[in-house]
């Protein structure tokens, strides 16, 4: 999106060059269970996937956090698992349990795999990020997403969330030709996608790579960094002047390599990231970091919640910066502590 002449959106200040002395903050999961709000929108969607396909409701418990904390960027309310799920995998969320599907397990079970078909579902998304580049203040930059083709094939795989993402990486080790068949699928479908929310009205796009650091390096390279690389320069021929963060969880020093060799703009880092990586190990990249209070710490709050987010700005100040956390906002989080690290954070100024 041009700037039209307008001023340019504080969030995507960094992604100009500029280091900003209190830097932009929002914060993965944003919208979510610890909100009573978004409890209350939940409970009139009936199940989770529903709240995703409903524009209102979506944009909705998307603006819910915008109007609490005034965050510089809103992040569309959808999943990950939309994508296999407009794939034609059907996916389920059972109360209190995680996400479940029918587990893709071979290169035969990709024969059920519908890319044209997803252009219903995507449209429906779109359609919430026009409702939210309408409702959202003019200052609040709108962040569009997918999970990245690695993490998303991990759910396909397994059937469900795993501690150690077993089934994908075995398929991959047994049979890579037939594991990057479904990566494929799934790079094509994620550019078809963010370009669709590009096009409805985000100003930047975020791709979460969760389990990015169950890999080791060849894997890392071949399944993290080749498709997030195809995806990033799509985008950049289609709209070069969105910004594309990349979340590699758990990638740690490779989080370097992963950054120069996929062009992304902006690196989300995790929790446990060391601080001379965030301050220096990316400078010779021209990226900028993004991250990472541990959320746990937000559920605790307290002194010790001030004292870190003192520590983060201190460690980034005169870097291009964006305060988040390490992973996303946990449930059991009070809701008044994100009110406490926004300000803390907004006192720099
Ligand atoms: O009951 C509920 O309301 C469901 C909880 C929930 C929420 C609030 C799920 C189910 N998804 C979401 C929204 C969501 N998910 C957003 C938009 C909201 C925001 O950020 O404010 C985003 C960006 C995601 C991304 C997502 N979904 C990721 C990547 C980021 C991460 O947290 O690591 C992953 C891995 C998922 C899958 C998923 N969706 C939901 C759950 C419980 C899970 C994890 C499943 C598992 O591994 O066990």
């Amino acid at each position: 999106m041009g700037d039209g002449g307008s001023v340019v959106k504080r969030f995507l200040r960094p992604f100009r060059g500029e280091a900003l002395r209190v830097p932009p903050v929002w914060l993965m999961r944003q919208a979510g269970r610890y909100l009573p709000e978004y409890r209350a929108t939940r409970a009139e969607a009936g199940d989770f996937l529903k709240l995703c396909y409903t524009p209102r409701l979506a944009a909705e418990v998307t603006l819910q956090p915008i109007r609490r904390y005034g965050f510089d960027a809103a992040i569309l309310f959808s999943d990950i698992l939309v994508v296999p799920d407009a794939l034609g995998q059907p996916v389920r969320f059972a109360d209190g349990e995680g996400p479940r599907l029918d587990p893709i397990r071979s290169r035969e079970g990709l024969a059920g795999l519908d890319l044209p078909g997803t252009s219903s579902k995507f449209d429906i998304v779109a359609e919430t990020v026009q409702r939210l580049r309408q409702d959202l203040p003019p200052e609040t930059a709108l962040i569009g997403f997918c999970g990245a083709p690695w993490t998303v094939a991990t759910y396909m795989v397994q059937g469900q969330g795993s501690p150690d993402q077993a089934e994908a990486r075995l398929w991959a080790y047994r049979d890579p030709e037939g594991f990057e068949a479904l990566i494929d699928v799934l790079v094509a479908a994620s550019i078809d996608y963010l370009d669709r929310q590009v096009k409805a009205g985000a100003d930047c796009l975020q791709i979460f790579d969760t389990w990015a650091g169950s890999l080791p390096d060849d894997e890392f390279d071949r399944w993290v960094v080749k498709p997030t690389r195809t995806i990033r320069e799509a985008l950049a021929d289609l709209h070069p002047d969105v910004p594309v963060i990349g979340f590699p969880r758990g990638a740690g020093a490779t989080a370097v390599w992963y950054v120069s060799e996929t062009g992304v703009d902006g690196i989300g880092c995790d929790t446990a990231t060391p601080p001379f990586v965030m301050s220096e190990a990316f400078d010779e990249e021209d990226v900028v970091v993004q991250g990472n209070l541990d959320p746990l710490l937000l559920v605790a709050g307290g002194a010790r919640l001030d004292e870190r987010v003192d520590e983060i700005l201190d460690l980034m100040e005169g870097k291009r910066f964006i305060f988040n956390l390490g992973h996303g906002i946990v449930p059991q989080t009070p809701p008044e502590h994100v009110a406490r690290l926004v300000a803390r954070v907004r006192s720099r100024g």
